[in-house]
């Protein structure tokens, strides 16, 4: 596969671009010069997180985005990550019917992304699919994520914004707070406000973003929305527009693009150096010890020490 050239993405061809994300996606070794190439071109779209619990109707919100961003004479890019986890069995077959939908339109490219259980590559990941989606042309790049682990929750610091989907049935502040999707929203959805309980949530999350949001931080908004009947999203849809703005001109989408930038490189060092260090020689030292540690009862300090030594002979 060619990666010398930006054309084929800047033309904003589809099927090239499935290609590129499908390499990515399969960890196949990509020059760095190619991601230095993208760089240039990948600032301008509008990066989104659609986050929160298995069938909370993260999908169904997104295809109604779509809607919104191309009637208001956008291009959209959206991914949806790691679709093949046992929590979303149901959204594939989903995915598909949407591609379809958009197979000739060039203002929406929809595509899943399996994190073959790479969950901690997943944030580079995403990154790096974002720059590529934004390299395209496309206005706005969504990435749809379960919200179920650190994996997961890692895209929040992939994008510019991340709206959190919750249900009636989502469970107590507790609960939310554990699971860490409060601190990383910066917009909440209560979908399914067809339901009993809709109300109850949307206060008291209301109650505990007022108590728990820090000072010069943005006290996030609460949009209800029934995704699968079309209601209230041209609100949350406003609400997302004007929430941008004005983190924009507060400075905090810089200052987002700072930390993602910092991230980035924290992330691909050690990516590296991780990758770097554990050679199939190392790796089967470990495993000799393992199978030691039995016998010989060997510490693990001792057997770092060893693997750490010899690196540096
Ligand atoms: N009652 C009700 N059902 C909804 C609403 N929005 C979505 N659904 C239904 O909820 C189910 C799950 O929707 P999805 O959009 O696939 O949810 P998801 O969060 O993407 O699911 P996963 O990707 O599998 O985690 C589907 O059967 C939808 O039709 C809503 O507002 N009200
Ligand atoms: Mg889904």
């Amino acid at each position: 596969m060619d990666f010398d050239t930006l054309d084929r993405i800047r033309s904003n061809d589809h099927r090239y671009l499935s290609r590129v994300i499908s390499q990515i996606e399969n960890n196949a070794e990509i020059p760095d010069t190619f991601f230095q190439q993208l760089h240039d071109h990948a600032n301008q779209a509008l990066r989104l997180g659609v986050t929160g619990p298995p069938g909370a109707g993260k999908s169904t919100l997104t295809d109604q985005l779509i809607q919104q961003i191309i009637s208001d004479g956008k291009s959209v890019g959206v991914v949806a990550v790691d679709p093949t986890s046992p929590f979303t069995g149901g959204s594939l077959l989903g995915d598909r019917v949407r591609m379809n939908h958009y197979i000739w339109d060039d203002n929406v490219f929809i595509r899943s992304m399996a994190s073959h259980g790479d969950l901690g590559g997943l944030a580079r990941k995403a990154q790096d699919v974002g720059d590529i989606l934004a390299t395209s042309g496309k206005d706005v790049v969504i990435f749809e994520t379960v919200g179920v682990g650190q994996g997961e929750l890692d895209v929040a610091k992939a994008v510019d914004l991340t709206i959190v989907v919750l249900v009636p049935e989502s469970g107590d502040e507790v609960q939310l707070m554990k699971a860490g999707l409060i601190e990383i929203a910066d917009i909440f959805v209560v979908n399914k406000s067809d339901r009993q309980g809709a109300d109850r949530l949307a206060q008291s999350l209301k109650s505990i973003l007022h108590s728990t949001t820090k000072k010069d931080h943005l006290e996030p908004p609460i949009y209800n929305t029934s995704a699968d009947r079309n209601e209230g999203i041209s609100e949350l849809y406003k609400g997302l527009t004007n929430l941008t703005e004005v983190m924009i001109e507060k400075g905090l989408m810089s200052q987002k693009y700072s930390d993602r930038h910092r991230n980035r490189v924290l992330n691909l060092i050690q990516d590296r150096l991780l990758g770097k260090f554990w050679s199939q020689e190392r790796l089967d030292q470990l495993e000799a010890s393992v199978h030691n540690l039995s016998m010989t009862n060997e510490s693990p300090y001792k057997v770092v020490k060893r693997l750490l030594d010899s690196a540096n002979e």
